[in-house]
């Protein structure tokens, strides 16, 4: 790896200067270029020379200075009043009140009733993430929420179990497979998950057009499920379909027993585990036929090279822990772990998730919320606990919130009862950009930087890319208004409570005599003194943020993951993959001795992504909106015409938790005894194109009792709601 210092930002024709970034809205982390003019970027386009994304940018990521431009944003700190109106107020008298007010819920009920939450675009957002975190652990508190609960919580159980640590995730190379199983994830409309690779259609054609397959296991024929082989499966039945795979490859002797014994522990167990999935009840329970179960298995042992890969659809039903257990299990018992074209480990340019393995930093069940027992997961606690937590008296009530980043009155589950609890908060201080259907909640809404106006290194993605890579920018442009980086603001409120919000044990008493660590010195350190780093001047052309912001782009690192490195890439003591889980085993018996189907709700909801959306925030940007978009549910002919609607009706979905009223379209994409739902919208607050955009909050219909959402993990409850639908009477 050579790190070279190109010339500095380079203009273009219209003199504007093309300065190099990447996108800071999901983990396809596309390289972009941004032309600016009077420090106002004016267009964006596609990065040609980025090693992952390689010349392309979707729709969301090219639009994005609009959301920096749009006139709805929040540019000032807004202190709310009597009528729940906004007003305008200077940064010093925000954060001395918030200061003020904190400090005074400390001294009355301790800090452990003060909480922090946020949401998805921390994970492009390392000082402002590493800041919140700061804060919840010098508090110590166990009010510390993260989106992660309503996505990806089931990951990190499964890498503690299996691998050691919560971070420790294997990857799908797709680039060198000849068979994917895709479960759940819908690729070409989220550009992936959990895996970061630019282009991934074109990773996902390529397999096809070199002689390979790929499987998509999905309710709904998705624009991923068309191109590929489609198996319809129901919602939250996922279990039942990988479970009986996994049977079949135990029962036929389709193991790679050399592998098994060379990589793991416990496979008797696991053998016993697949053993309670009976074929005949895995066919009726998933909808998905005994021969093709036993096909998709044979294929998946009789691949050369082989990898499988799930996201929310495998992560967001209500046994998503095992879900994710059985579908790492069906790649590791087939000897496709750590294997080029199968399940391979990342190669990040500041490897923090092995510090924080290596320093006991991540973990799992250290503690349990206050409420209902609820097990941590990463010092988090999931958020459908928040509600409880806000409204049941007691020593440890949640009395104060600070947000960042989270909509989580439409992202989390029961909308309404958790909107209802924010109004009980003596404090609630939130850092958005605009007046959301959460931030309006807030005693204050501070104005954050967005990714253009702050310095970027991909903290998130950067051990998920299938392309190794690095990349540290400068802010593009300076911030609009007042707002400033999430980062400075939770320092400075932190400030006013005398505390250093960073979690480096020392950090506090450096702090004390004046010296204050900040977030970039710490990622920075991880990366020098790391297998790529320049050890400070020992390594001429290794990485450092100075020279790294210095480069134009992105650095290659390799052109692909390692393999044959497991030893050096998981945390197990024995550095082997523990298969013999009891806590899954517990979880087979769960499944299996689930109910069946309430006749009062008799079909099963799921969540549907759009392009041109981003989870709940993109609603506002005019050209993301254009054409008739709406919030809406499909059902398939049959049960449209079972329930006696019409394409284009009002119709009424009901689930145990709650009701809403959304457009129908009638279609056969959807499996017959499902219904598809966009999720994401039913806006209010300031973003008035959002408002105007209509439609329903697909949360109002899930639960957030702790006993129905994912035991080992905490995970959100969102995909296999049992609902009825029915035509909307008018009132
Ligand atoms: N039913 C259902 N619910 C779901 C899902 C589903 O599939 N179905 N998906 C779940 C998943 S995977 C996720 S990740 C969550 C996402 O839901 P959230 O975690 O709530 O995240 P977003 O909706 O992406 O954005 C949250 C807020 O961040 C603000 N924001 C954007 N950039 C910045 C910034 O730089 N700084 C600050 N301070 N604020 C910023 C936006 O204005 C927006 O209000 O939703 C979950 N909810
Ligand atoms: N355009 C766009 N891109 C995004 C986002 C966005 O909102 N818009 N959100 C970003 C975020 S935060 C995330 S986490 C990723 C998510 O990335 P993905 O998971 O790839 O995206 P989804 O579209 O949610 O795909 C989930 C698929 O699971 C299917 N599904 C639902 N329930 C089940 C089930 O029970 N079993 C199975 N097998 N399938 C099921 C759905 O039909 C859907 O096709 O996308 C990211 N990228
Ligand atoms: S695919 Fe994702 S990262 Fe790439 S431009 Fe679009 S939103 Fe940004
Ligand atoms: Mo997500």
């Amino acid at each position: 790896m050579n790190v070279t210092s190109e010339p500095p930002n380079t203009s273009n024709e219209l003199g504007a200067i093309e300065k190099k970034t990447f996108c800071g809205i999901c983990e396809a982390t596309c390289g972009l270029i941004a032309s600016v003019i009077n420090d106002r970027v004016v267009s964006i386009k596609p990065d040609p020379d980025h090693p992952s994304s390689r010349g392309f940018a979707c729709s969301k990521g090219v639009q994005f200075h609009e959301i920096a431009a749009d006139p709805d944003r929040v540019l000032y700190p807004m202190r709310r009043l009597a009528d729940g109106s906004f007003a305008r107020a200077s940064w010093d008298e925000a954060l001395d009140d918030i200061g003020r007010r904190l400090n005074a819920i400390r001294r009355e009920h301790g800090s452990g009733s003060i909480g922090v939450a946020y949401g998805n675009p921390v994970a492009w957002n390392y000082a402002g993430g590493i800041a919140t975190n700061g804060l919840a652990t010098v508090l110590g508190t166990k009010h510390h929420y993260s989106s992660a609960s309503v996505d990806i919580n089931n990951y990190f159980a499964v890498g503690d179990m299996l691998y050691g640590s919560t971070m420790a995730n294997p990857l799908p190379d797709y680039a060198s497979t000849d068979f994917a199983l895709l479960v759940g994830t819908n690729p070409l409309v989220s550009k992936g998950s959990l895996v970061t690779t630019g282009r991934i259609r074109d990773v996902l054609v390529d397999i096809k057009a070199r002689g390979g397959r790929v499987v998509v296991v999905d309710p709904r024929r998705t624009e991923t499920a068309r191109l590929f082989d489609h198996v319809p499966i129901l919602p939250n039945a996922d279990p039942w379909l990988l479970g009986a795979m996994l049977r079949v490859l135990f029962d036929d002797d389709l193991v790679d027993w050399k592998k098994i014994r060379e990589q793991t522990t416990g496979v008797e167990q696991l053998r016993q585990l697949a053993a309670k999935f009976d074929l005949d009840r895995a066919a009726r329970e998933s909808g998905v036929g005994v021969g093709t179960i036993t096909e998709l298995a044979h294929a998946l042992a009789a691949a050369p090279r082989a990898c499988v890969h799930g996201r929310c659809g495998a992560s967001l039903g209500q046994y998503s822990t095992l879900t994710k257990f059985l579908l790492d299990a069906l790649g590791i018992v087939t000897g496709n772990l750590d294997r080029r074209g199968g399940l391979v480990f990342g190669e990040p340019m500041a490897d923090l998730d092995a510090v924080g393995a290596k320093s006991g930093g991540f973990h799992r069940n250290h503690w349990r919320t206050r409420v209902h027992g609820v097990g941590e997961l990463n010092g988090t606690a999931p958020m459908a606990c928040l509600a409880e937590e806000i409204t049941t008296p007691g020593n440890g009530k949640l009395r104060a919130l600070i947000g960042l980043s989270s909509n989580l009155v439409t992202s989390s589950p029961a909308s309404t009862k958790t909107a209802d609890a924010l109004d009980q908060l003596d404090l609630m201080v939130w850092l958005d950009p605009y007046v959301t259907e959460t931030s309006k909640h807030a005693h204050w809404i501070l104005p954050p930087a967005l990714w253009l106006e702050r310095e970027q290194m991909p903290i998130f993605t950067q051990s998920q890319a299938l392309i190794p890579h690095a990349q540290w920018v400068a802010p593009v442009v300076t911030p609009r208004g007042e707002a400033r980086d999430d980062a400075w603001i939770i320092d400075q409120i932190a400030r006013r409570m005398g505390i250093l919000p960073l979690p480096l044990p020392g950090g506090q008493l450096l702090a004390k005599v004046g010296i204050r660590i900040k977030p970039h010195v710490m990622v920075d350190l991880v990366m020098r003194t790391g297998k790529h780093g320049d050890l400070f001047g020992l390594r001429r052309r290794g990485l450092s943020r100075k020279r790294l912001l210095a480069t134009q782009g992105a650095v290659k690192l390799a052109e692909q993951c390692p393999v044959d490195v497991l030893k050096d890439k998981i945390f197990t003591k024995d550095r082997r993959v523990h298969l013999g889980q009891a806590e899954m085993l517990a979880e087979v018996d769960r499944v299996v001795a689930s109910d069946a189907v309430d006749p009062r709700y008799p079909l099963r909801l799921f969540s549907i992504r759009e392009l041109r959306s981003h989870n709940t925030w993109m609603h506002n940007v005019p050209r993301l909106m254009a054409g008739d978009r709406r919030c809406h549910a499909v059902v398939c002919p049959a049960d449209a015409t079972a329930a006696g609607v019409h394409d284009r009706d009002l119709v009424t979905v009901t689930s145990p938790w709650g009701q809403i009223d959304v457009p129908v379209v009638v279609s056969d994409e959807v499996m017959a005894g499902t219904v598809g739902l966009t999720h994401g919208f039913g806006h209010s607050g300031g973003w008035r194109r959002a408002v105007a955009a209509g439609g329903a909050n697909y949360n109002v219909l899930t639960p957030s009792d702790p006993d129905l959402i994912d035991h080992p993990s905490g995970n959100a409850f969102f995909n296999g709601i049992p609902v009825a639908v029915t035509a909307t009477v008018a009132p």
